[in-house]
């Protein structure tokens, strides 16, 4: 069976949204809007794998929501809403607790690096993290899943959790009518673009983050313009001038992220500004990185702001999109509880 092809992604609402998070993933949600069916979700369940405090999580849940719409995302024609008002995350995610294998889990970066040293004290949640994330994807047979480059392991765990429930389960899946291993499809990360990774502006080998202490190290989509150029001119760089080629960035950390957000903002690709600003000094680089950093991302805080006035409508665009998802969702759910064989009505 060729799966019809659905998009879907998501981000936490753990604080503001940040450039890493824009150009990583953002951007090519907006894009593929215009190509495809879309689910974007504010994963307010993955949010609570780490503490959260009640209040400030509905205020992020919000905020993040007026970002997207602010950045561009149309939620008349892409579904938009926050995971935990559609039961069928949780419902699938416990299942796949049951299909995903601990050592699979065992192997997971991201939850060594969140864990820390303190592993033992680290939620339960936190380790099954990707367990969820499958069910979120898988939960609507989303084929494509636009996301950074950190997510790329997850999304490789996701495919083998759709691959062995196929397999495990394959007799009952034909008898529901599915060719053999075709009940889920094995969703395709969507990774593109010149700013995969967008790295720490104080740090080139750590990746801009929302929980990074330091204020500096990223540009929030919530800055007002002059905080903005401030954090790009004080942004580390070596000593020497840019490269005229690709090739020069390597070892060159803080001046290869630079300038992939330049190419990923400016929509050309890093060699084309090498060619523009190859052979000068960063102080005017960082300039017209500035600017350009101003131009488009200070208008969508501008309207981030002017839509966080009306808390009322975007909770109203959330349980809008959370029905026109849950209709998606819950007869997907239904054949899983059949395959496996759980009594339900009307089984
Ligand atoms: N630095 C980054 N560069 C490129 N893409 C990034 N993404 C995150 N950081 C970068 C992408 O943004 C999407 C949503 O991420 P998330 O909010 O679900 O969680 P995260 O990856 O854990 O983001 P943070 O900022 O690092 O949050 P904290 O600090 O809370 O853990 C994903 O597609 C991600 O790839």
């Amino acid at each position: 069976m060729k799966f019809q092809e659905r998009v879907f992604s998501g981000m936490q609402p753990t604080g503001s949204l940040h450039l890493g998070n824009y150009l990583g993933a953002m951007l090519k949600w907006i894009d593929l809007q215009k190509t495809h069916d879309c689910i974007y979700c504010v994963v307010d369940l993955h949010a609570i794998t780490v503490w959260q405090d009640p209040a400030g999580l509905r205020q992020a849940i919000r905020q993040v929501t007026a970002a997207y719409i602010a950045a561009g995302l149309d939620p008349e024609k892409s579904i938009l809403f926050n995971q935990s008002q559609v039961s069928a995350h949780a419902e699938l995610a416990w299942v796949f607790n049951c299909v995903a294998r601990l050592g699979w889990l065992n192997r997971m970066t991201q939850f060594k690096e969140k864990a820390g040293k303190d592993r033992e004290n680290a939620s339960v949640g936190l380790y099954a993290y990707p367990n969820l994330m499958a069910a979120d994807i898988l939960a609507y047979r989303a084929t494509h899943v636009p996301v950074g480059d950190d997510q790329k392991q997850h999304l490789e765990l996701s495919r083998d959790i759709a691959q062995k429930f196929n397999n495990d389960f394959s007799d009952q899946i034909k008898v529901a009518g599915y060719e053999e291993g075709e009940f889920f499809p094995l969703p395709e990360p969507v990774i593109t673009g010149p700013a995969t990774r967008v790295m720490s502006l104080r740090d080139g080998s750590r990746k801009m983050s929302k929980s990074e202490p330091s204020e500096m190290s990223r540009i929030n989509l919530t800055d007002d313009n002059d905080t903005i150029a401030k954090k790009v001119r004080k942004a580390k760089t070596d000593p020497a001038p840019l490269p005229s080629e690709v090739e020069g960035l390597s070892g060159r950390p803080e001046a290869e992220n630079l300038v992939g957000i330049f190419a990923a903002l400016s929509g050309s690709e890093k060699a084309e500004v090498l060619a523009e600003f190859g052979g000068r000094q960063f102080s005017e680089f960082k300039s017209a990185l500035a600017e350009l950093c101003v131009a488009q991302l200070g208008p969508i805080a501008e309207e981030a702001r002017r839509r966080m006035q009306d808390p009322d409508e975007i909770d109203r665009i959330l349980v809008n999109g959370a029905d026109r998802a849950r209709q998606l969702a819950q007869p997907i759910l239904s054949e899983v509880k059949d395959i496996l064989g759980f009594v339900r009505p009307g089984s």
